[in-house]
């Protein structure tokens, strides 16, 4: 009997496949058996609008022609080979399995040469990777979701898992029953919220403050791991310096908590034995997001919780494989299985692949594409498994942009997706359900996701990079023949990862089929990190509140984010009825008291803008913080409203925090 791992969320949840349909079964991650309606429905969507035929066309005004494989990769071979590496781009995705990621790093860094090969886990997690890279030395969750049973605390902040990890917060509402303590920090009252021992209704944007509050609490009250810190740390001398410095008052200010409710947190903080915060998009997506989760880290740090069961600073992964692709080298700032670029590295690399052209140093990410494109410097952008018409911030002018690359292929297993409008080579890929291969979920375990249906002519992801190899002449380095011999030579190559602490090596994919693999058990083990001197970093952060600001003509600030029925742009989940029932696709969350002012009432049409552009939505009414507003990633029109500021760090884009305005809707507009 086939199984296999959910292709949504990064929870993992595994399936078994009878009687045509998917039956959760009881397995790690959770244990639970369960699945929510999202995973469970994959099995209607697989067949539904799929993108079949391979389409191409000379320029995106004209129609598109039916081709084949063979013609549109002969077209696609001898456009790169006349095309210098800088000047072209890959833009891959979380949502890949490990298989196809691996392959298509190797063409991109290893035999084309362009290090502009970045992902949409660039929009997602970047934030977390170089947060957790500069506290400990290597991008590695430090926990796993059992830790969940052991913990006395579960902060939340800018997460909302009930939407968005249903399965995993089914373990949360468990665990709290036996004891757990949940606070849920969020300037909107999720379905998450509803849960929380302590709700925390802070400012959009003030989570540094807030953590920095904290940091200047439990050390004017001597309540830090005084072990911990001199064993295992660095920097704490400055560290506390500078937090002694900050205004508790002010920083409590900022946040718009009231002192009552602070305290009550903070009394439960420091009654808490084993703490974990888990944090998602409202702390990564932003223009400090880096340092949002740099403040997370020093807390973790500071008070020794990390490192013992029920513990510790966990980002949660969103896409299925985003963990997977970060440990492959899917990010245009690593080479490959968690190296960066460096002359060592780099020989270390071209000599396991036997390349001379490979990538020497970081390339541009996600948007520094776009950007470069808006600058005719991108000649071809290749793009797999994701959306980034829909998907990028600032649409008009990443649409702009895009329009002025020469081409643009698109490799997608449905139709309909935004970027397809910009595409001159359409390529259709298997999909889940028909595809195989591994991924990882967000606490590094390593599952095999089996077929469940035979093939029909169409390829893997996998497939289409390693015959665009082979085109290109490099048939022994691309001469892949099943999804195993591609896991084969990756796990191969993690031996290359410095200590070898990615240590795929050690499975074996047959047997993944059964049992799962967590890769990197106990790496910090004695608390000693992977940083120079082995010890954790500690850095003074400040809000500088970069963010886009409300002004008189944009007074709102605007949300983005998930609702717990559908997947992004709804290629897959817009499709299936049943999961339309729980929410609209195209509404705009507001509290009352901004409604009454604005003259507007539940189901009432409204135009919502921001300098960047608008989009027309349905008023629903909820306790969200007053000036702020939410609309969900279903809307396909949400980033003509979004602001393309960076982190400068993550580059990790500011998806949360637009100024914009809201008014009834009028036929004229
Ligand atoms: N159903 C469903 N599940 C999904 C997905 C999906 O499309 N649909 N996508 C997956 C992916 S790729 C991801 S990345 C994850 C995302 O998982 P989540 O991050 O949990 O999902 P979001 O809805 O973006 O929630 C972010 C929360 O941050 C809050 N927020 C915004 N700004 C701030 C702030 O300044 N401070 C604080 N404290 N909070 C803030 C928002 O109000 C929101 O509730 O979900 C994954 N799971
Ligand atoms: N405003 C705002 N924007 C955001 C976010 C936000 O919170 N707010 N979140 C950001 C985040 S965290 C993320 S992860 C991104 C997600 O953004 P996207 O990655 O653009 O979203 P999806 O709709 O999941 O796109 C996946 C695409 O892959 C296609 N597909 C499905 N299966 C296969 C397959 O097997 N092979 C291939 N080749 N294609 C397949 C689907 O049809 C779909 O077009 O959005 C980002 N953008
Ligand atoms: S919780 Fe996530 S992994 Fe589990 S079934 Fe739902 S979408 Fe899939
Ligand atoms: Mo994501």
């Amino acid at each position: 009997m086939s199984k296999t791992v959910c292709a949504y969320c990064g929870v993992g949840c595994k399936f078994e496949f009878r009687d045509e349909k998917l039956k959760p079964i009881k397995s790690y991650p959770t244990n639970s058996g369960l699945a929510c309606a999202k995973g469970l429905s994959q099995i209607k969507s697989i067949f539904i609008d799929r993108c079949k035929e391979v389409k191409i066309r000379e320029s995106i005004k004209d129609n598109f022609k039916t081709s084949n494989y063979d013609e549109a990769i002969n077209i696609i071979a001898s456009k790169l080979k006349k095309t210098a590496p800088e000047r072209v781009g890959f833009y891959l995705s979380g949502q890949m399995l490990n298989e196809d990621y691996y392959v298509a790093n190797k063409l991109a860094k290893g035999f084309i040469g362009t290090s502009n090969c970045d992902t949409n886990s660039r929009t997602c997690m970047a934030s977390a990777v170089v947060g957790y890279k500069k506290s400990f030395g290597v991008d590695y969750v430090p926990l796993g979701i059992n830790d969940i049973d052991k913990a006395n605390l579960l902060i939340l902040t800018g997460a909302n898992p009930a939407e968005s990890h249903v399965v995993l917060f089914n373990k949360i509402k468990k665990a709290q029953k036996k004891g757990l303590k949940v606070v849920v920090i969020d300037p909107r009252f999720t379905l998450s919220a509803k849960i929380a021992d302590i709700y925390l209704p802070i400012k959009v944007n003030k989570d540094i403050d807030f953590f920095n509050l904290l940091a200047l609490k439990l050390i004017k009250d001597d309540s830090v791991d005084k072990d911990f810190i001199s064993n295992h740390t660095n920097n704490f001398d400055s560290f506390k310096e500078e937090i002694l410095k900050l205004d508790g008052t002010k920083l409590l200010e900022n946040t718009e908590l009231g002192i009552d409710s602070f305290e009550k947190f903070y009394k439960l903080f420091k009654e808490s034995k084993n703490i974990i915060t888990a944090w998602t998009m409202g702390i990564n997506q932003s223009s400090q997001g880096v340092d949002k989760n740099l403040a997370i880290n020093n807390l973790h740090i500071i008070t020794g919780q990390i490192n013992k069961e029920g513990s510790g600073p966990f980002s949660l992964t969103g896409q299925p494989n985003a963990m997977g692709g970060r440990e492959v080298g899917g990010l245009s700032t690593t080479l490959a299985v968690h190296l960066d670029f460096n002359e060592e590295n780099c020989k270390k690399v071209a000599e396991f692949w036997n390349s001379e052209n490979i990538a020497k140093q970081n390339g541009l990410t996600a948007y520094e594409m776009i950007e470069a494109a808006n600058e005719d410097k991108i000649d071809i952008l290749i793009i797999c498994h994701t959306d980034p018409i829909y998907h990028l911030p600032n649409r008009n002018f990443v649409q702009k942009a895009i329009s002025k690359i020469p081409l643009v292929v698109e490799i997608n297993a449905y139709e309909d997706s935004e970027t397809s409008k910009y595409a001159h080579i359409v390529l259709p890929a298997l999909p889940f359900g028909q595809k195989e291969g591994t991924q990882v979920n967000l606490d590094r375990t390593l599952t095999r996701v089996e077929s469940l249906y035979p093939k029909d002519g169409i390829l893997q992801d996998w497939e289409i990079f390693t015959k665009i190899g082979q085109n290109l002449g490099y048939e022994e380095e691309f001469s892949f023949k099943s999804s195993k011999e591609v896991f084969e030579e990756y796990q191969k190559m993690t031996k290359l990862s410095f200590q070898r602490h990615l240590n795929i090596f050690e499975t074996n994919y047959d047997k993944l089929k059964e049992k799962p693999f967590v890769w990197g058990k106990n790496l910090f083990k004695n608390s000693t990190f992977l940083t120079k001197n082995k010890k954790a970093n500690l850095f003074f952060v400040e809000n500088q509140n970069l963010s886009e600001q409300a002004s008189k003509e944009f007074p709102f600030i605007l949300l983005t984010g998930r609702t717990r029925d559908q997947w992004h742009s709804g290629s897959k989940s817009a499709k299936v009825d049943s999961l339309l029932k729980f929410k609209k696709l195209e509404f705009v969350e507001i509290n009352s008291t901004d409604a009454n002012k604005l003259g507007l009432k539940e189901g009432d049409m409204v135009k919502v803008s921001s300098k960047r552009g608008e989009l027309k939505a349905e008023v629903v009414i909820t306790d969200i913080n007053l000036k702020t507003i939410f609309i969900p990633l279903s809307h396909r029109d949400i980033n003509f409203l979004t602001d393309d500021l960076l982190d400068n760090l993550s580059k990790q884009p500011d998806y949360n925090h637009s100024a914009v305005r809201i008014e009834e809707w009028k036929e004229s507009f």
